[in-house]
């Protein structure tokens, strides 16, 4: 891309303008648009290679993308040994993204061909290496180190991670070999490093742990709330729909302690201090009803709990907020009085608001705040936790491989309940919930758990306190691997199994807003790789069971009679009707396009709201480690790598970590972009190079999550998890930073730069 030398500050000025230059162009690709952007560079080649001619020689599947929980539907066209091109479907088969799709979903395929790409299981030899094995020898020998150890110790000293990639039909089946096959309930899936307290707090509050409203309510708000969400990069089609209703005369308020892309767009911008949402929320809160801004009729019709909620925000005076999270008075005040003045108001929220050891508290505060202001039910209004992986709802909620819930959330504590499902899967099933993820790794500090069964998650790079994670992994007593890759968990793995990926298999992904969406298969698996369902189907018979399904069609019709809130979604309806939400009861029902029209899904209907104060992170800086870490994403790279470090288009743009360092602070260590940081916690240690900007204040630092040389996961905790949640405190650790002294390897500096698309 042409930049003149002028426009740039040194080559992270280069990568910013190159950013911009392919976001303004290429964000939400409509097809037109990415044709002019086809000739410029290597990310575009796979799609140039199409010939119209070429055309009806090619296989083609209309899919939901396998990145994030957005749900854009593209066709996707392919030879039958690569995937040559993403193109618009039919939009009435794309409600959420119409004819755009970011990046990601439009040329981040290299990674199904990657040389490295599993195609026969792998065992170890008796010199500890990894050898090919046949399928039958590594299944035998699954069945047997997962066997003895419950023969020896119980199925609960064995875990289950499920994997959020895969489709609703394969979650619903780890949930159940967890419980019918190995005899624990001990299966969870990364759900719990996500947005396991939006869950909890909104099931808590309004009966659903999910978001209320549909992906058009964001296009007909006329007051949208952001906060610790870096929409831009994170949900990218999100952020172009929220642009255009902005650009139509919508408010948007962002509060975020870095001011990322979106802050560009919002009518009001403050930059909070990482870790005390519940203050500030709290406190719009207080000035709406100490103002008589709230909505009387919808608390008097709608919810319980008004004066306690009332009672509860009188603590948030002025000049406390702003000492506590930096935020003047005067914006605690507009944005309320913005949020009142509006008819119709969305509050979107993401991992800077759960990924806490108070999340759920945060979602509290967020909850009453919606509630008291009326904006649920109604068209443009309603709660958005911008759920993570392509299938985190549906694969990681809704299908129940989850310690305390079967699929539809219910409870499994509940005798009736549990009856049920022992009835249908001829088993018994303890009424005690079993480990959470970031419990597991604690658990087997004590042998609580000795084996486990690691399904599409990378969890030596993603959990909290990585140094820990790995010595766990190490010391298990046996470790199956489920993947595409021989990822950094495989590697403390006994047996590798070899899956494949959504473009290799069939079944359907629930997507943020509750639309459940078909996935087809575009390309036969390749080598010997298999989609996630006949392996655990393989391995359920070969552990005693009898499973028979043809196919992820009758696994979804054993989900209906099972599970009320997917009693009607169906393949058929799904392929039929272009996406069907949930609620949907039954075959006739319709679905739910937005939770809470009538009622809430509580005891007695209606929002059951509650005080709720405000707890300091698990660790605040000191003299000894005075800056706080936040830690997150950026456009072009997805979470550890696995998939796109494999695309060369991509990894020109970001093939390397960095941290974002306050000028100001950088001047004071003496450090300057490019710079190898030496950046510590109590708990390891990391180099990375430094990227000097005021996107971030000068007491707090940023480092992304997508790099394995500089796992960032071995500076954060794995201990102090929210109370009802579990999840860690990813956004929040105290660390000290200075220059590394040490021999540095050369570094592109430049190249460090990813997120600079201001
Ligand atoms: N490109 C890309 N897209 C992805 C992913 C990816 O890896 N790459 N992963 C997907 C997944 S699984 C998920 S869960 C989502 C995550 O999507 P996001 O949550 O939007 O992503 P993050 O970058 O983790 O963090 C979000 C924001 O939280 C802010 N933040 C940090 N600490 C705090 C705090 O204490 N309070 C507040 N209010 N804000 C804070 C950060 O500055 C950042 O802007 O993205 C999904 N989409
Ligand atoms: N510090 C910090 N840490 C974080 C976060 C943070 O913000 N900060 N975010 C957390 C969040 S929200 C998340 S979601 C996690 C993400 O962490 P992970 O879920 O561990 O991340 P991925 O790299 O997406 O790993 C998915 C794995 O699934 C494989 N895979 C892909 N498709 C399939 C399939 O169909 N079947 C099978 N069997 N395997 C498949 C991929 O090859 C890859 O190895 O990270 C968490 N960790
Ligand atoms: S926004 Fe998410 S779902 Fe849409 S194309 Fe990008 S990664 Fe895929
Ligand atoms: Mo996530």
């Amino acid at each position: 891309m042409a930049v003149s030398d002028d426009e740039l500050d040194g080559v992270a000025g280069y990568m910013q303008e190159a950013k911009r230059e392919a976001l303004q162009n290429v964000e939400h690709v409509a097809e037109g648009v990415a044709a002019e952007t086809l000739s410029e560079g290597k990310l575009f080649e796979i799609a140039q290679s199409i010939g119209d001619k070429r055309l009806e020689e090619l296989n083609v599947a209309d899919t939901t993308c396998g990145y994030c929980a957005v749900g854009c539907r593209f066709d996707l066209y392919s030879d039958g040994e690569e995937i040559l091109a993403a193109r618009p479907t039919a939009e009435e088969d794309a409600p959420v993204n119409g004819i755009s799709t970011c990046v990601k979903g439009k040329f981040g395929y290299d990674f199904i061909n990657s040389d490295d790409r599993l195609t026969a299981p792998l065992v170890r030899d008796e010199n500890g290496e990894f050898r090919e094995a046949t399928w039958d020898e590594a299944l035998t020998r699954v069945a047997e180190g997962l066997g003895s150890i419950k023969e020896e110790h119980g199925g609960e000293a064995l875990s289950v991670i499920a994997s959020s990639k895969a489709t609703n039909e394969e979650n619903y089946l780890m949930g159940k070999f967890a419980r019918q096959v190995l005899g624990t309930n001990s299966v969870d899936n990364c759900n719990r490093l996500c947005h396991s307290s939006t869950v909890a707090g909104l099931a808590k509050t309004y009966g659903y742990g999910a978001a209320s409203i549909s992906t058009d309510d964001l296009e007909i708000a006329d007051c949208i709330l952001l906060t610790g969400s870096n929409t831009t990069e994170a949900h990218p089609v999100l952020a172009t729909r929220i642009k255009q209703n902005v650009r139509d005369g919508a408010d948007l308020l962002v509060f975020d302690p870095r001011e990322i892309q979106i802050a560009e767009y919002a009518t009001q911008y403050s930059q909070v201090n990482p870790g005390y949402d519940a203050v500030w929320i709290n406190a719009i809160t207080r000035h709406i009803i100490n103002n008589d801004l709230y909505d009387e009729a919808f608390v008097e019709e709608r919810t319980t709990g008004f004066e306690d909620v009332k009672e509860s925000v009188q603590e948030f005076t002025p000049e406390r907020v702003e000492e506590v999270t930096g935020i003047p008075h005067d914006e605690i005040v507009s944005a309320a009085e913005t949020i009142a003045d509006a008819d119709r108001c969305v509050f979107g929220w993401t991992l800077g608001l759960t990924e806490h050891s108070h999340g759920t508290e945060n979602v509290l505060a967020m909850a009453n705040l919606a509630a008291i202001t009326g904006n649920l039910g109604k068209p443009g209004t309603g709660v958005s936790p911008f759920r993570g992986q392509n299938n985190v709802q549906g694969g990681g909620g809704d299908m129940g491989p989850l310690p305390d819930n079967f699929p539809g959330y219910q409870d499994i504590a509940d005798d009736e309940i549990r009856a049920k499902f022992e009835d249908a899967w001829d088993c018994d099933i303890s009424p005690e919930y079993g480990y959470y993820t970031t419990q597991m790794f604690l658990a087997a500090d004590d042998d609580d758990i000795r084996g486990m069964y690691i399904i599409g998650e990378n969890a030596a790079l993603s959990e909290p306190g990585v140094n820990h994670a790995e010595a766990v992994l190490e010391d298990l007593e046996f470790l199956v691997v489920q993947d595409l890759f021989v990822n950094e968990t495989a590697q403390y793995a006994d047996v590798v199994l070899p899956a494949c990926s959504f473009v290799e298999k069939t079944g359907t992904f629930t997507n943020t807003d509750r639309t459940v969406q078909m996935v087809n298969e575009v390309m036969e698996p390749k080598g010997d790789s298999r989609p996630d369902w006949k392996i655990l189907q393989d391995l359920a018979n070969r552990m005693g069971r009898d499973w028979d399904y043809d196919d992820t069609a009758e696994i979804m019709e054993e989900v209906n009679s099972l599970t009320p809130l997917y009693g009607g979604v169906s393949h058929e309806r799904v392929e039929e009707e272009g996406g069907l939400q949930w609620p949907c009861w039954d075959e006739d029902h319709p679905g739910t396009e937005r939770l809470y029209a009538e009622e809430f899904n509580t005891e007695n209907g209606k929002a059951n709201l509650q005080g709720v104060g405000y707890s300091e992170p698990a660790e605040t800086p000191d003299d000894q480690y005075p800056f706080t870490l936040t830690t997150g994403r950026v456009l072009y790279q997805y979470h550890t790598g696995t998939m796109t470090h494999r695309e060369e288009g991509i990894m020109q743009y970001t093939p390397s970590d960095f941290i974002e360092i306050h000028p100001q602070t950088a001047a004071n260590h003496g450090i300057e972009s490019g710079d190898m940081v030496k950046v510590e916690s109590r708990r390891g240690e990391i180099v990375v190079p430094a990227q000097v900007t005021d996107r971030v204040g000068p007491d707090n630092v940023f480092v992304p999550i997508h790099f394995a040389e500089s796992a960032v996961n071995r500076l954060t905790d794995e201990e102090h998890l929210d109370p009802a949640a579990a999840t860690p405190e990813f956004k929040v650790s105290a660390v000290r930073i200075g220059p590394y002294e040490g021999e540095a390897e050369s570094v592109q500096v430049t190249d460090a730069e990813a997120t600079g698309d201001d």
